[in-house]
């Protein structure tokens, strides 16, 4: 488990169901990761995964680049990092394997998504206690004018569909940090994208999701590594990323 100190974060993320941490990344990192990812979504583009998923959102102005960790060793270093693995150790256990890890940049005049919550998209109700987790990586300054994820404070109390109200649209509050934060948040949290309404401020963000041991991952990291790149990983990561022969033998 990671040294980082979640103390100072730890009872509002339980209260809040996220928490934010700030100046995670440097403002080299950040312009780093954020140029990595532009080429990204080229080389996903040549590889043939387009970049615009209508079924997700409702213009091409939401540039999603789908297997990361596949696409540039940046992103398999950022899902092991080490304040990702804290939240992750603490909230789902030292076994917690990684689920996916994906971007979506919201560039001016994109608009929402639908409201989900990512435990929902990947275990039936009832969701009485948190089997997932997202690591949200800001690589912009993230704010309500330019798409902001917007969540439904409490939400993560939901433990069923007939819990939901039927007015959860109004009650979408936007997310608030700067470029270089985390926003953790845990997976039974509904949210959505919001509406990127500035002329020229795109928000690029990176989702890092894990998963308790037993829930099936939604990326086949198997199949999407390179031998090279599978080889490249410690004994720790090859069984987050599903790598081994045994990927389910021990973990519960
Ligand atoms: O881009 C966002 O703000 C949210 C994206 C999201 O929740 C998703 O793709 O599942």
């Amino acid at each position: 488990m990671s040294e980082f100190d979640l103390s100072p974060y730890w009872d509002g993320f339980t209260e809040n169901g996220f928490a934010v941490v700030p100046d995670v990344l440097s403002a080299g990192d950040v312009a780093a990761a954020r140029d990595t990812l532009w080429k990204a979504a080229e080389e996903s583009r040549r590889r043939g995964d387009p970049t615009h998923v209508s079924t997700l959102d409702p213009n091409d102005r939401n540039v999603r680049v789908f297997d990361l960790i596949a696409l540039d060793p940046l992103f398999g270093n950022l899902i092991q990092h080490p304040v990702a693995d804290a939240f992750a150790s603490k909230l789902l256990g030292d076994a917690y394997i990684v689920s996916n890890f994906t971007a979506n940049i919201a560039r001016p005049g994109s608009g929402a998504m639908w409201l989900h919550s990512d435990q929902a998209i990947v275990v039936p109700e009832p969701w009485l206690t948190p089997w997932s987790l997202n690591i949200i990586w800001c690589l912009s300054d993230v704010t309500a004018e330019n798409g902001a994820t917007r969540y439904v404070p409490g939400s993560h109390r939901f433990e069923c569909a007939a819990d939901l109200p039927p007015n959860m649209e109004d009650r979408l509050v936007p997310f608030d940090a700067t470029a270089g934060s985390i926003i953790a948040m845990e997976g039974r949290v509904w949210h959505t994208s919001g509406a990127n309404t500035t002329k020229d401020q795109d928000r690029p963000l990176l989702f890092g999701y894990y998963c308790k041991p037993f829930v099936r991952p939604q990326w086949n990291f198997s199949e999407a590594l390179s031998t090279e790149q599978k080889a490249s990983f410690s004994p720790v990561m090859k069984k987050r990323l599903g790598l081994e022969r045994g990927a389910n033998l021990g973990t519960v």
